[in-house]
């Protein structure tokens, strides 16, 4: 089952978990209620619930994304982006098929949520949600990214609440103001 906890604040490395003693966990159906959706799969690439997924919902477009040194292209840059807050005006789907992640995602009080994601763990964030993403400690993941059509990753770093995908969001998630 997926792993997710409201963060503590610590200043400690982004990379260490950030677990709150007690533990708060959070559930999957406290995820939903934010719109996050996962889904746990056999971590293979061609995995068979994978392709209904697919289908489901319309996920045309898929590539592998390596983070390591050697093999994302900007790396230190990359690392730090994806660990600014943000959000996109398309949903982020990420499908872990090796090593581990974390993806903060901020909660109707605009709490941080963590959620572990680890071979097999595959996530979509809706659009307009406030999240970011680091390794952990064992600084490595493999991910398949999905998309509809011709992938747009363009993060907007918050604040970005002028966007109609922000809006639309709060107001599918009842939170408008
Ligand atoms: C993103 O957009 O935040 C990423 O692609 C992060 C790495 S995918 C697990
Ligand atoms: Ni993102």
């Amino acid at each position: 089952m997926v792993r997710s906890w409201y963060m503590d604040d610590s200043d400690a490395d982004q990379r260490c978990p950030h677990m709150t003693d007690p533990l708060q966990p959070v559930e999957l159906d406290q995820l939903k209620k934010i719109g996050v959706l996962y889904w746990r799969l056999s971590g293979n690439e061609d995995d068979e619930t994978l392709a209904g997924i697919r289908k489901d919902r319309g996920y045309t477009y898929d590539d592998l994304i390596e983070i390591t040194p050697e093999k994302l292209p900007n790396y230190e840059q990359k690392i730090k982006s994806f660990f600014e807050e943000h959000l996109h005006l398309d949903e982020e789907i990420r499908y872990c098929v090796g090593g581990s992640g974390y993806f903060d995602v901020r909660d109707k009080d605009d709490k941080w949520i963590r959620i572990e994601l680890e071979k097999g763990d595959m996530i979509v964030l809706p659009a307009g949600i406030y999240h970011r993403f680091t390794l952990d400690e064992k600084n490595y993941i493999k991910a398949m990214r999905l998309f509809v059509g011709e992938p747009v990753w363009t993060p907007y770093n918050r604040p970005a609440d002028e966007k109609d995908a922000r809006k639309e969001y709060l107001k599918t998630m009842g939170l408008a103001a």
